[in-house]
């Protein structure tokens, strides 16, 4: 009975495994075998669920293979397949599960890199637009262990990093726990700040910095320059080149084509290495250098590896430059300014993202007068800025537009000061800020895709008016200004440009336009310390030393109202009464009034006459300003200089302005005619009285040792004063020239100096055998500009500081040539230049130049003889000239080489060249042969007086400057040939007999100065 009612229902097969041939985000194709052993048709039935509800039905027939579509990405869903017979029997229900695809983000880019850190971008997968997600970030790289990192950002900076390391990065999208396909990309982070410094040879110099006497010591590179071969080279060409202002010494940074490529560094990065491993004084120096070969400086400088940026300010403090704004054109006077306490508008060119224009070219075409651009910036397109940078994003540089007050010349009527920031704004946030607030004008360069970026400034107080150069993918460009302030708003400020030179002069005028308006934004260097601060942006003033130093400093110039007074009161040894001592003490020797009397009993009126005199001075005591002179002298090393330093400056900020007028007055004068000597005579004493400089508290330090020298040994004063020699042998060795001849008394305090050279000699644990060069010369002819560019050294040349007596500064010479140049040190003497007969005072004074030319030369293995293109001089100076080297004679027994040099010669045919040096010598020997006293002191000839090679004797120096300054750079044929015939001056040197050392040189000062 059972049996017979127990229906008998056919069983239909299932269908076969269920398989996903594709799986999209939202839908997905599923197959399914055949079901076994049931022929004919049939259908299939399915359905599909997902976690929370069934989602659909659907029979079909005959086929095995269908797509789902509409739904959901990143889901899981459930699959059942079953078959249906004709007769509507059901199989067993077949079931597969099955997630949809998430989709991998897109785009995904580095967008900066340093040595610890990545930034990385990216953008939504397809269809993920309003579909909550994150991100994982997956940092790999082999033997290190993995990081991962989940995000909800399209944005993130991977820190703690190993730098120059190769790192694959994955991204995924991660929707409902599940995750997309990664994206990749391999990269690798920078190499580390000591990485780049060992790699260039500066892994020492990062802790113990470099110092100036170091890289201006005489060495191997000064007698044959090279190419650097290799990386390690390059620092070394880069700073020798500078330091000549050869205003090409940025392509000599090349390694050479046989050298090896990839040691190649970029120029930011070795400028921004340089000056990392540099101490204070060498930073100040190199800006300086930079400036006048017209090269920008680092304003804002970082360090990679501490995070720190700082602005150096005391860096530039150096840099006093003469220009004409359009009021002033017609005054016809100058500003002769400390670039960093001018108020000058700042304008600032930074970038967002990337961008195919290059900002530092277009910076340059805007800060050249003419077609002939300058590379004030470097930029890609020159040799050596092609190598990535590593160490150098975020730098920030500045330079100046300087007006000469031509209108055909000038293209901006008032002085600005230009910044270019290095890398992306995004990266560099503190510079940013600094801009915004400093600036008067910042101009940004970005896409149009990018602009988004500046909704975080949205509300925000900017003082600069902001500018975009906005593109469209780098083909055309518009500018446009941003305000943000209660809103962000874009308003078009200019049409489309779609050609460089279209933007470069819509740029040009919307800065002219800012300079007109009288709410623009003027503010000095020095007072945005402030502004730095509150960016967390270190000053390299901040330092303890400097602000002491300044603090010292100050306690002296403040006391400084009237410079004349302040002379009088403040520094009494060296008034009249040095000048009375210095005539009795030289007249001793001298002789020049003894007339009929008889010159012993002459001498010993003399004699008494200095004994009264020097009782009257030791009289005096020792003044506030030079009690804090010495104070600010012998303290810590560091401060000494710094203190120096300060004064330097600040003595100069309080009699710039006056001494320039009166220079420009002595100049005007001596054009129009020599013969009005009574003038020229009180211009020239003006000067002197007005002339406060570091040299007139040293000069009195001089004096009052000379005076404690006589007390006894135990005495108070006598101890006080002690150290001073040393603490000036260490400002010698600073880069502090010392007075050797006194300018204003004409002597040589000899004790004084020979207890500064005393002790310098032991400071170089007595291997000082020297060897010495001198520039004698008519007046204003550019020798102490000869002699700082071939050395690198500082003798006065600024405006209103012409050289008065003689000078000393003393250059050290590595140990590996020492032997082959027979010295360890070259002694320079750079020398008051030699003025006509007719235009001196007295005969005292035209005496007195030719005494400290003849002492000069006397004490010279080489000199150099400058004479400046002004031929109605040149006779008058020859016979100067002449009379100097004749004293030698009674002097000296050695005879110096000579060289004669031209400056100021624009180019001259090497035919005329040696016509004119033929005639000179011909002109000098007839002189000579013609001079009575010559004969008489048995002196015919010019070879009976000094020695020269008939090959190079005579020199035609091109003009110091390249066009019209103050925006021309140092001529290359300047530096060029100037750093020729520093190479000559060296092999004769090496030709010249040894001359022993200081000590020995000292006993020659006293014993020439008494007999020329
Ligand atoms: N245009 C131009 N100016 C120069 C040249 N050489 C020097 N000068 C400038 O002339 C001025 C005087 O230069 P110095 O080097 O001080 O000349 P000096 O011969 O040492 O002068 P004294 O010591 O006063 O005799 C400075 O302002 C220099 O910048 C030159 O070749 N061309
Ligand atoms: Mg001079």
């Amino acid at each position: 009975m059972f049996s017979y009612f127990t229906l008998h229902f056919p069983v239909v097969p299932p269908p076969g495994r269920i398989q996903f041939p594709s799986v999209k985000p939202n839908s997905v194709v599923l197959s399914w075998g055949n079901p076994k052993g049931l022929e004919g048709p049939k259908s299939f039935r399915i359905m599909w669920s997902s976690l929370q509800k069934v989602e659909g039905r659907l029979v079909i027939k005959n086929f095995h293979k269908i797509e789902i579509s509409n739904l959901e990405l990143g889901q899981q869903y459930f699959f059942s397949v079953a078959t249906e017979d004709e007769d509507g029997n059901l199989s067993e229900w077949v079931t597969a599960t099955v997630f949809t695809v998430v989709p991998p983000p897109r785009h995904l880019t580095k967008e900066h890199s340093d040595a610890t850190s990545l930034t990385l971008k990216w953008m939504d997968g397809e269809k993920m637009e309003g579909i909550p997600q994150q991100f994982l970030i997956a940092v790999e790289s082999p033997g290190k262990e993995p990081l991962v990192i989940h995000t909800h950002d399209y944005c993130k900076k991977v820190c703690d990093l190993e730098p120059d390391t190769k790192y694959t990065i994955s991204v995924s999208t991660v929707v409902n726990d599940r995750c997309s396909k990664p994206i990749s990309i391999c990269t690798r982070t920078e190499p580390s700040l000591r990485q780049v410094l060992s790699k260039i040879g500066l892994e020492d110099q990062y802790d113990t910095k470099l110092t100036l006497s170091t890289v201006l010591e005489i060495n191997q590179y000064d007698r044959s320059q090279r190419k650097p071969k290799s990386a390690r080279a390059v620092p070394e060409a880069f700073l020798k080149q500078l330091m000549l202002l050869n205003t090409n010494a940025r392509s000599a940074t090349c390694v050479s084509q046989d050298g090896d490529k990839c040691n190649a560094i970029n120029l930011l990065d070795l400028v921004t290495a340089l000056f990392l491993c540099s101490d204070s004084a060498l930073q100040q120096d190199l800006v300086l250098k930079m400036s006048l070969c017209q090269f920008a400086v680092p304003l804002l400088l970082p360090n990679s590896e501490t995070r720190e940026i700082t602005m150096m300010l005391w860096s530039m403090r150096d840099i006093v430059r003469t220009f004409r704004p359009s009021q002033q054109a017609f005054l016809k006077s100058y500003c002769d300014e400390r670039l960093v306490l001018s108020d000058i508008p700042l304008v600032s060119f930074v970038r967002l993202g990337k961008t195919s224009l290059s900002k530092s070219q277009m910076l340059n075409k805007l800060l050249c007068n003419n077609q002939q651009i300058h590379h004030t910036f470097c930029h890609r397109i020159m040799a050596c800025c092609d190598v990535p940078r590593r160490i150098s994003d975020g730098l920030v540089e500045i330079s100046w537009y300087l007006p000469c007050g031509n209108r055909k010349i000038d293209k901006f009527t008032e002085p600005l000061a230009f910044t270019n920031m290095r890398g992306d704004i995004k990266a560099s946030e503190r510079q940013f800020a600094f801009l915004c607030q400093a600036s008067a004008a910042v101009y940004i360069y970005c896409d149009e895709s990018e602009t988004n970026y500046f909704k975080h400034l949205e509300g925000k107080h900017l003082a600069a008016n902001i500018f975009l150069i906005s593109s469209t993918q780098g083909k055309s460009y518009r500018l446009k200004q941003l305000t943000v302030n209660p809103r962000l708003k874009m308003t078009d400020i200019s049409q489309i440009k779609k050609t460089d030179t279209e933007l470069l002069k819509a740029l040009q005028e919307s800065v002219s336009k800012m300079l007109v308006s009288p709410q623009t934004k003027k503010v000095s260097l020095a007072d945005l310390a402030y502004t730095a601060h509150c960016c967390q942006i270190l000053v390299d003033e901040d330092r303890d030393e400097c602000q002491t130093a300044w603090e010292n400093a100050s306690k002296i110039t403040a006391k400084v109202t009237n410079i004349s007074e302040f002379k009088d009161k403040q520094l009494p040894y060296q008034g009249n009464i040095w000048k009375a001592i210095s005539w009795v003490e030289t007249e001793c020797w001298r002789l020049r009034k003894v007339g009929n009397n008889n010159p012993g009993n002459y001498c010993e009126s003399i004699k008494e006459k200095e004994k009264e005199l020097r009782n009257k001075q030791r009289s005096f005591e020792m003044t506030t300003a030079v009690e804090c002179f010495h104070h600010g002298m012998t303290t810590s090393e560091v401060q000494r200089y710094h203190f120096l330093k300060w004064l330097e400056m600040e003595l100069d900020n309080l009699s710039r302005h006056q001494l320039s007028a009166l220079q420009d007055r002595y100049k005007e004068l001596r054009q129009k005619s020599l013969e009005e000597t009574k003038e020229i005579v009180l211009t020239d004493n003006q000067i002197s009285a007005c002339s406060l400089r570091v040299v007139h508290f040293v000069r009195e330090c001089g004096q009052l040792y000379n005076n404690v020298s006589c007390l006894p040994e135990y005495s108070r004063q006598r101890k006080n004063i002690e150290q001073l020699p040393g603490q000036c042998a260490q400002m010698m060795l600073d880069g502090f020239p010392l007075e050797l001849v006194d300018g204003d008394a004409t002597n040589i305090p000899i004790k004084w100096i020979s207890q500064v050279l005393t002790e310098l000699h032991n400071i170089m644990n007595s291997s000082s055998k020297l060897k010495v060069i001198t520039v004698i010369g008519a007046e204003n002819s550019g020798k102490s500009t000869l002699l700082n560019t071939m050395f690198g050294v500082r003798f006065a040349v600024n405006v209103g500081t012409c050289t008065r007596g003689a000078f000393i500064q003393l250059i050290s010479v590595s140990k590996d040539i020492r032997k082959e140049l027979g010295c360890d040190c070259i002694m320079l003497i750079d020398t008051e230049g030699l003025k006509p007969h007719r235009m001196v005072r007295d005969d005292h004074s035209h005496e007195r130049d030719k005494e400290v030319a003849s002492l000069a030369v006397a004490l010279s293995d080489v000199v150099v003889v400058s004479i400046s293109n002004d031929s109605s001089r040149e006779k008058d100076l020859w016979e100067m000239v002449c009379h100097a080297f004749a004293r030698l004679k009674g002097v000296s027994k050695k005879k110096p080489v000579c060289h004669f040099v031209h400056t100021n010669m624009y180019d001259m045919p090497a035919l005329e060249q040696l016509k004119r040096s033929k005639e000179l010598m011909e002109q000098l020997n007839e002189m000579i042969g013609k001079d009575v006293k010559m004969k008489k002191a048995n002196i015919n000839k010019l070879s009976d007086v000094i020695k020269f090679d008939l090959n190079n004797w005579s020199w035609y120096i091109p003009p110091v400057w390249d066009g019209t300054p103050p925006m021309a750079p140092v001529n290359v044929g300047y530096s060029a040939t100037v750093y020729t015939l520093k190479k000559v001056l060296i092999n004769d040197l090496q030709k010249c007999p040894e001359r022993g050392d200081l000590i020995q040189f000292i006993g020659k000062v006293e014993q020439f100065w008494k007999t020329v």
